[in-house]
């Protein structure tokens, strides 16, 4: 095929979202000729792709920006937790203001990469037939770019509307007088049920495991309260955020365990952080709830009470509310509402618990469950992603020693600290496995690692470096850490997909570097001065200006 466009730079970004933007600013400013290749038709990364009917950030202002001064200075948000629809408006200031686009290609998917390392350079070709040379990659295609779709029986006889949670018609799709089938219960299931129960003549909503979602307290915001805050956007955003566990500044909890606190000092703390709102309840509650089961369970019943009394349904209670923990508390990514557990206590919603009552089939017309029939018109799967590894699974890249990433981690995955792997010289990732990617804020999560990059590849540069390539000891020191440090906490004991348990035939192992920004960000810098972890191959060819 005859190449449509060809480029050729110092780095190419793989990515459009809050990572490959930050990247192209940082790259930019140090002299790299830069291009980004973007798979949709524009900037927002998973904005561009969730815009399906509720769809909103869990992560609350002001902390959900990039901390890029001529951007931030010139933009006003509308909301605590800007909807997609603002956050697409966000990102079209920002270029406006950056002009990402300039460098840009949109509508190019990546499918095939392969290095050489006799020139250093890699060589990147995309599904719509671009290519691109370039001496660093840097991908930052996200946790949630890879659907997951169960295998179901009969999902290809519907004849109805049959549609993924992130690939939602464009131009919006009308619920109104009709019957909706709604299947997950993570936070997109949330968001997508507690908004269609509001235009639907019925919904069902399909359970396996019930979310623990907390009270989100969304707000408008006014311009003065933004302007006001203006002063103080560089420390919270560069100082604060990225000095915190993942990127929110949440006071410290009265103690590190609930029980060190009186049962009314402790359920006074329990009520503010609830009613605050957001993560306050969860990231912002008592640590020990990751390492204690019966810290955690104190947590989970406190919620359990706040939960089970804004719903009348006794049976609708035990399925959304148990009594008996689903898992532990913040095991599994709690999700934020605003009225989904009174939108489900509704007549017209219809909760249907499936460890009682599995799929057991889609017929032409819905959903065969336990053996009775659900005709529907409309079936949502909101059954979340191959997160973290599924965009490189899509992306052809090729090691050096002819193998493909996923080949390579189908026992495991490998990365020197959270960045690169072996056999993958000059490839960076961002907001991929084995960093600090899911437990916290994504922007300050992607601006620490797109430092961390920069940093080295400028180093690179200026040591004249062809390349750099993990060593398979550094990459499996790195896994046995976060292993290590997993094994301490609740969290392995629940089938998230933090651990990959959501996506059959994945290694069940933990995806998440746990021990929080501050610590990768110092483990990732103390290896840049004596590149540990890494061999070092020199340019040897005489370069030319
Ligand atoms: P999630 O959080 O992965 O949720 C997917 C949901 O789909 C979850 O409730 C699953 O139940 C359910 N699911 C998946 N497979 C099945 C089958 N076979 N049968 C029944 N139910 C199933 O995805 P989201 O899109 O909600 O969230 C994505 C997150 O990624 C988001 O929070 C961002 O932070 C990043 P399970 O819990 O496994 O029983």
């Amino acid at each position: 095929m005859v190449a449509k466009k060809q480029v050729n730079v110092d780095v190419l970004v793989v990515g459009g979202g809050f990572g490959g933007v930050y990247a192209v600013w940082r790259l930019r400013a140090e002299g790299f000729k830069i291009h980004l290749f973007e798979g949709t038709h524009r900037l927002g990364g998973v904005w561009s792709n969730n815009t399906y009917p509720g769809a909103r950030v869990d992560s609350e202002f002001p902390f959900y920006q990039l901390s890029i001064p001529e951007v931030y200075k010139t933009w006003i948000w509308k909301e605590r937790f800007p909807d997609w629809q603002e956050l697409q408006a966000y990102f079209d200031h920002v270029d406006k203001f950056l002009d990402v686009s300039k460098d840009a290609t949109y509508n190019a998917l990546v499918d095939n990469a392969t290095f050489n390392t006799e020139i250093g350079r890699w060589t990147v070709h995309t599904e719509q037939g671009h290519v691109a040379t370039c001496k660093q990659l840097l991908l930052c295609t996200g946790s949630t770019y890879k659907q997951s779709v169960p295998n179901w029986e009969g999902l290809d006889q519907y004849t109805g509307k049959l549609i993924h949670s992130s690939k939602w018609p464009k131009g919006g799709m009308s619920a109104h007088g009709k019957r909706v089938a709604i299947i997950g219960s993570g936070s997109t299931a949330i968001q997508i049920v507690q908004e269609l129960s509001k235009e639907a003549k019925e919904l069902v909503t399909l359970i396996r495991t019930p979310n623990i979602a907390l009270p989100m307290k969304q707000r408008k915001l006014s311009w003065e309260e933004q302007d006001s805050f203006k002063g103080f956007l560089n420390g919270m955003l560069k100082t604060a955020a990225r000095s915190s566990y993942g990127g929110y500044p949440y006071n410290p909890t009265p103690a590190p365990s609930p029980r060190q606190l009186s049962v009314e000092d402790r359920e006074k703390f329990f009520e503010e952080q609830y009613q605050r709102g957001g993560f306050n309840f969860g990231v912002g509650n008592f640590i020990a709830m990751l390492f204690d089961r019966t810290d955690n369970r104190i947590i989970y019943d406190y919620w359990v009470k706040k939960t089970r009394a804004r719903m009348q349904d006794p049976v609708k209670r035990d399925i959304l509310a148990p009594l008996e923990p689903p898992n532990h508390f913040m095991a599994k990514r709690c999700s934020l509402e605003q009225d989904y557990y009174e939108m489900c206590d509704k007549d017209h919603v219809r909760v249907v618990d499936l460890k009682v009552t599995p799929i057991d089939s889609f017929t032409t017309e819905g959903l065969r469950v336990g053996g009775e029939d659900i005709p529907v018109d409309i079936i949502v799967l909101a059954t979340g992603f191959d997160n973290y590894t599924g965009a490189f699974s899509t992306m052809g890249l090729e090691g050096t020693d002819g193998k493909g990433l996923m080949e390579r981690w189908k026992d495991g995955v490998q990365t020197h600290l959270g960045l690169t792997a072996p056999h993958h010289p000059n490839m960076w990732m961002v907001y991929g496995p084995q960093a600090p990617t899911a437990l916290g804020n994504g922007p300050t999560i992607v601006e620490v690692q797109v430092d961390v990059i920069v940093d080295m590849i400028k180093k690179a540069r200026d040591e004249n470096i062809k390349y750099l390539d993990a060593t398979p000891e550094a990459a499996q020191a790195w896994a046995d850490d976060i292993a290590a440090t997993s094994k301490t906490t609740l969290l392995e004991d629940a089938n998230s997909w933090y651990m990959g348990a959501n996506i059959p035939g994945k290694k069940r192992e933990m995806l998440n570097y746990l021990k929080g920004l501050v610590q990768y960000e110092k483990s990732c810098r103390d290896a840049i001065p004596n590149w540990d972890g890494f061999v070092v191959e020199k340019e040897t060819r005489v370069q030319r200006s």
